[in-house]
C-alpha cells in the first residue's frame, strides 16, 4: 500500500509567533516524516483554491486575506494515520474548543488565527499535496526510525 500522506501548513500567524520548531517537534516527535516542505508567501489567487470548498461562507475573503498574508510554511508528512491522526494533533478548528495538549489548544486562542492547516480526509490530502507542490518536490526516503516505530 501507498504510504499515507498529508499536507500540514502553518498559517503567517503561527511563522511570525516563531511556532515553526515548535510545530514540526510535535509531528516529528510523534514519529511522522517529514517529505516536503516549503517557505511560500501564497497570492491570494492561490489562497482561494486552497479553500475553494469555503467559497460560500461569510469568512472565506477575510480567510483568504490572512492566508496570503505573509510567509506560510508547506509541508507533506508521511506516516500511518497521518492524514486523522494529524488533525488529532492539530485539533478542533476553534481553538476555544480545542483540547488543550492539541497545537491549536495549546498555542492559539482565536478561529480566525488558529495558526495551523491540515487536510481533513485523503481527498483533500491528496489535492491540497498537488495544488501546493510538484511532485520532484516530495522526497521518497527510508528513515532510521521506521523499523522502531513500526517493528
Ligand atoms: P480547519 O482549518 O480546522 O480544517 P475549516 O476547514 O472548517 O477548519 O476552516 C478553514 C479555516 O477557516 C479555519 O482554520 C479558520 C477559518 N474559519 C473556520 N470557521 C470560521 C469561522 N466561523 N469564523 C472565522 N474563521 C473561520
Ligand atoms: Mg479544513
Amino acid at each position: 500500500a501507498e504510504p499515507e500522506r498529508t499536507f500540514i501548513a502553518i498559517k503567517p500567524d503561527g511563522v511570525q509567533r516563531g511556532l515553526i520548531a515548535e510545530i514540526i517537534s510535535r509531528f516529528e516527535r510523534k514519529g511522522y516524516k517529514l517529505v516536503a516542505v516549503k517557505l511560500v508567501v501564497p497570492s491570494k489567487e492561490f489562497a482561494q483554491k486552497h479553500y475553494h470548498d469555503l467559497k460560500d461562507r461569510p469568512f472565506f475573503d477575510g480567510l483568504c486575506d490572512f492566508l496570503s498574508s505573509g510567509p506560510v510554511l508547506a509541508m507533506v508528512w508521511e506516516g500511518e494515520g497521518a492524514i486523522k491522526y494529524g488533525r488529532k494533533l492539530i485539533g478542533a478548528t476553534d481553538p476555544q474548543k480545542s483540547e488543550p495538549g492539541t497545537i491549536r489548544g495549546d498555542l492559539a486562542v482565536v478561529v480566525g488565527r488558529n495558526i495551523i492547516h491540515g487536510s481533513d480526509g485523503p481527498e483533500t490530502a491528496k489535492d491540497e499535496i498537488a495544488l501546493w507542490f510538484e511532485p520532484s518536490e516530495l522526497v521518497s526516503y527510508t528513515s532510521n526510525a521506521e523499523k522502531w516505530l513500526y517493528g
